[in-house]
């Protein structure tokens, strides 16, 4: 069984419907559709309170309407769920560069080696969630096993506001008990013909040869067949080009001498600039951001002209860098390494952005968004 990867996926509960009740206080609690009234008008989302109904994605509005009939229609409001997407999107890309966004609202993330080097795929969902609540003030469920079937799944086994994690060890239990009906990419009609021949639970499925499977169902039967033995080896393919760079660590015991803090960042300059050299890619920026004990937080970035390549210019650049951060009296418990302002090979041949600069001590919470992760 393939126990190496650790995916994470989350979907955001009742997105359209609860950002209308973020919005504007007075749906809170209420049977809210997003969508339009009348005839020929569909549902896109119902709140929870709707859905007792029996109000869902995809019903026309009327039916809507005679299912409940205090229900509010609140036409939809693209640009801010768009907003909001990109909001969870940023907080996704502080973990891992493989997200796989599915739509506004959901996404696949590939945490097997995490950018914060939290390690934990459960951490970090969890994390991940408190974010989404904190910063956009809505709840998302997630779900963490070791491929794309399972985590889709977990995510919605314990909506709203879940989390959901199937261990290796459990997977094949879990996945036998199942309703065929619960399976991704089983819709209705497969699952009719499903249970035609005798298929309702993970644990019939299981017990039909990979022949019979492709015979029933064509190529989609060689895809059956793994995800009853919980085998599933699509890859979390990320859709969009980053804009920038990251690597921290958080350390145990603080770090107090010096000898530390130079070892220390050198295995994040290994991480990042590894990271660099895999997508072949180089930057015009570089920022350490270092956290004390005490709390407090420094970030300096500078930009460097022409632009460094290969591991042996970036450690310089490093080196140059940590003379802007005066010696401190204090232990630190995290460093960061990041980079921006991405060099592309097909933009190899542009100019640099003229002599290096030095940018001030930058509280945190003033940096751009793409550096705040340091
Ligand atoms: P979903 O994640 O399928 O649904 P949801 O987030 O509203 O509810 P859940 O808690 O069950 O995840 O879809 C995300 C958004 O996409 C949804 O809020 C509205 C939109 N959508 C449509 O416009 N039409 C549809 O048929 C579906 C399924 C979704
Ligand atoms: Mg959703």
């Amino acid at each position: 069984m393939p126990m190496s990867r650790k995916i994470i996926h989350i979907d955001m509960d009742a997105f359209y419907a609860s950002v209308e009740q973020r919005d504007f206080p007075e749906l809170r609690g209420k049977p809210v559709a997003v969508g339009r009234p009348g005839p020929r008008m569909v549902v896109s989302t119902a709140s929870y309170e709707a859905r007792r109904y029996g109000v869902r994605s995809a019903l026309p509005s009327l039916v809507a309407q005679r299912l409940c009939p205090d229900l509010i229609f609140q036409p939809p409001r693209f640009d801010v769920y768009k907003a909001v997407s990109m909001q969870i999107r940023d907080i996704f890309r502080a973990y891992t560069d493989l997200v796989e966004p599915l739509s506004l609202d959901e996404a696949y993330l590939d945490v097997t080696q995490d950018l914060k080097n939290v390690r934990s795929a459960t951490l970090i969902a969890r994390e991940i969630k408190a974010r989404i609540k904190a910063e956009t003030g809505l709840t998302a469920s997630a779900g963490v096993s070791y491929n794309k079937f399972l985590a889709k799944i977990a995510s919605d086994y314990r909506k709203p506001d879940g989390l959901f994690v199937i261990e290796p060890a459990a997977a094949l239990d879990f996945i036998a008990a199942l309703p065929i009906e619960k399976f991704y990419g089983v819709g209705q009609s497969t699952a009719r013909k499903m249970h035609a021949n005798g298929i309702a639970t993970g644990a019939d499925l299981r017990a039909r040869s990979e022949m019979e499977l492709v015979h029933l169902f064509g190529k989609a039967g060689h895809y059956y067949y793994g995800i009853a033995r919980g085998v599933d080896e699509r890859e979390v393919t990320p859709k969009r080009e980053r804009k920038s760079y990251s690597v921290e660590n958080t350390y145990v015991r603080d770090i107090v001498t010096n000898f530390e803090r130079i070892t220390e960042l050198y295995r994040l300059e290994q991480r990042l600039f590894g990271l660099l050299e895999r997508d072949g890619v180089s930057a015009r920026t570089l920022t350490l951001k270092v956290r004390y004990n005490d709390f407090t937080e420094q970030s300096k970035s500078r930009t460097f002209a022409p632009v460094p390549r290969g591991f042996e210019a970036w450690h310089h650049c490093t080196a140059d860098l940590r003379k802007d951060f005066p010696w401190q009296e204090k232990g630190i418990r995290l460093m960061g390494l990041g980079v921006h302002g991405l060099v592309r090979p097909d933009e190899a041949a542009l100019p640099g952005t003229g002599a290096p600069s030095a940018r001030s001590v930058l509280p945190s919470s003033a940096a751009p968004a793409e550096l705040t992760l340091f």
